[in-house]
């Protein structure tokens, strides 16, 4: 017995000495390591090697919260970090919002020489507990920890009730440094407790005064109605002076597809700098090359979400599929597409706003939504466009502070 646990303990001295000279690693991110503690992991809040479910066997990590008031994070030492651009990938799962789980999150802190805390690099992955599935989630982001920096931690916070199990969290290329690049910055200061601001949409309405939002599509949205309703009509309603406090970029272009944005959207960020983007692709897509956009999507809120930008996925809106013909066929794809759809939104934990099911239903139910080429939507079809966007970013709700 003895023998078993000075072995592991050498294995980790040999772990942390290779991370050192290969460059940043997690040390038993995969939660295989120790015993009913994981090797290499410490925190205040109730954590434990679940050895019954798991990812990767033999365990997980599970964090067992049980404080709705409090959240704190479960956290290991990045060695040699500072200065370096990597990426951090891996799994969780939660028993969601029903368990009174409230948020929880991957994160990178770093503490400069001054032992003030940064956070540049900070948000990896912010999980929506209302839109928990029961399934792993996939994460991954590109992290640029500071140089100078006194030491780096990975945090896996967690606040509310509930459970949370991570598992195979580990740096993309093991010990290959990207480049350094230099633009990723801003995002807010944080204590050790409290890492990140509060998501979007949780608690409060989704869209900020001070936002600049890029809104990528193809004609539907270059045409404008939608974000006049969304951006404009709507919030004169709710929210007095919002609208102007907001600025919109309208960046959709009258037959893109998603593979196309996806090469501009990068010279997009660097030029207009946005906070928050509307994502809605599909139509073009589902005649041009409906197999490539699944990942066409996730490349385009990959690089939104590496920028810090809040990121909204809108469903293309309904294809008439009584119609003959080809617009039949683009109809089936995009089915198909807009499953796809969700479960990439679902994996990269953005918000989803789903316009297609209900106009299909109301198609399929015999509404008229005046679609003059069965594709392109008009007065009623921009309505629920713009619908389903406040239904996702729950329109009524508080502002944020
Ligand atoms: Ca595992």
């Amino acid at each position: 017995m003895t023998r078993v646990v000075v072995a592991s303990v050498v294995m980790a001295v040999l772990v942390a000495q290779s991370a050192l000279a290969q460059g940043v690693q997690i040390v038993n991110g995969s939660f295989t390591d120790g015993g009913d503690k994981a090797d290499g992991w410490s925190g205040k809040r109730r954590h434990y090697r679940d050895t019954k479910t798991y990812r990767s066997p033999p365990a997980s990590l599970c964090v067992d919260s049980d404080d709705p008031k409090d959240g704190s994070s479960i956290t290991q030492q990045l060695v040699d970090a500072g200065g370096k651009t990597f990426e951090i990938a891996g799994f969780a799962k939660s028993t969601g919002k029903e368990s009174g789980l409230e948020q929880y999150q991957v994160a990178v802190m770093s503490w400069d020489q001054n032992n003030k805390s940064t956070w540049q690099t900070a948000f990896i992955q912010n999980f929506y507990v209302h839109k928990h599935t029961g399934d792993w989630i996939e994460f991954k982001k590109r992290v640029t920890v500071p140089p100078d920096v006194r030491r780096a931690m990975i945090l896996l916070y967690v606040k509310g009730t509930g459970k949370v199990w991570y598992d195979d969290l580990h740096v993309v290329g093991a010990g290959q440094a990207l480049a350094a690049n230099p633009a990723e910055g801003g995002g807010a200061s944080a204590s050790a407790s409290e890492p990140a601001t509060k998501p979007r949409g949780e608690g409060t309405y989704w869209l900020r005064p001070g936002d600049r939002v890029l809104a990528l599509g193809d004609g539907v949205m270059a045409e404008g109605g939608v974000l006049r309703l969304a951006l404009e009509d709507d919030l004169d309603d709710k929210y007095e002076g919002l609208a102007k406090k907001i600025r919109l970029v309208n960046a959709g272009v009258v037959g893109d597809s998603a593979a196309r944005a996806a090469a501009r959207v990068d010279a997009l960020i660097a030029q207009k700098r946005p906070t928050a983007a509307v994502v809605c692709f599909g139509l073009n897509d589902s005649y041009r090359d409906p197999h490539g956009y699944r990942s066409a999507v996730r490349a385009i809120i990959t690089k939104l979400q590496d920028a810090n930008v809040g990121v909204t996925v809108l469903t293309p809106p309904y294809i008439d599929a009584s119609r003959a013909g080809e617009l039949g066929e683009r109809s089936r794809a995009l089915d198909e597409m807009v499953g796809q759809l969700k479960r990439v939104a679902a994996e990269k934990g953005v918000t989803y706003a789903d316009c297609y099911t209900p106009m299909k239903r109301a198609a399929q139910g015999g509404a008229a939504l005046d679609w003059g080429d069965g594709i392109h939507p008009a007065k009623r079809g921009k309505r629920m466009m713009a619908d389903a966007l406040q239904e996702a970013w729950g329109f009524g709700g508080p502002l944020q502070e």
